[in-house]
């Protein structure tokens, strides 16, 4: 018993000290509520081309459309893959894009994007690089990772320029979404 009584006023002790000094407050950065945006997945808005088409069409069942049918269990095949292949992603409004996701395939690791750059664009022939990465890797099957980077500029155009896959002559993707950021988020 005396233990448990000393238990207890070190623990109300300790109660004192956390909201004298406090411990465990959360620290919110300052929102301006009237001014503030969300992030939005704005794929939907957006026209899908590509330089590769798999051999069926893009609406085949794996055609490019699979890659933005915001559907995990739907896959873009193509065979073979070439190092210069990029998927385009184009809206009639410019989109101020900083972060993207690519969701990996059911199946077969080394179809996946390894190496590439994401560029924006507002007339379709000038790009600027916004995004590269290298020797990544996903930790498992129709898994999603999230890339981040910093834009101020809304762009037309986006794009994803796939230059090496895990191994092998094939690429895979399940889906590629674009996430509008606001300035004050990113
Ligand atoms: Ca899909």
């Amino acid at each position: 018993m005396i233990f448990l009584k000393n238990a207890t006023k070190a623990l109300g002790l300790l109660a004192v000290f956390a909201l004298l000094f406090g411990c465990g407050k959360e620290e919110y950065p300052a929102v301006d509520l009237f001014t503030w945006k969300a992030k939005v997945d704005v794929t939907a808005k957006a026209n899908l081309s590509v330089n590769i088409e798999s051999s069926g069409g893009a609406a085949g069942s794996e055609g490019s459309a699979k890659a933005v049918d915001n559907d995990f269990n739907t896959k873009f095949l193509i065979n073979p893959y070439q190092s210069n292949f990029y998927m385009q992603l184009s809206f009639s409004s410019p989109q101020q894009v900083a972060s993207y996701t690519l969701t990996s395939g059911n199946d077969a690791p080394g179809r996946d994007p390894k190496d590439w750059k994401f560029s924006g664009s507002t007339d379709g022939t000038t790009w600027v690089d916004l995004d590269k990465r290298t020797e990544e890797m996903f930790s498992g099957r129709n898994l999603t990772n999230t890339y981040n980077f910093k834009n101020k500029v809304p762009y037309n155009h986006y794009r994803i320029s796939i230059s090496a896959v895990g191994s092998g002559s094939l690429f895979q993707l399940s889906e590629w979404r674009l996430i509008e950021v606001p300035e004050e988020q990113q």
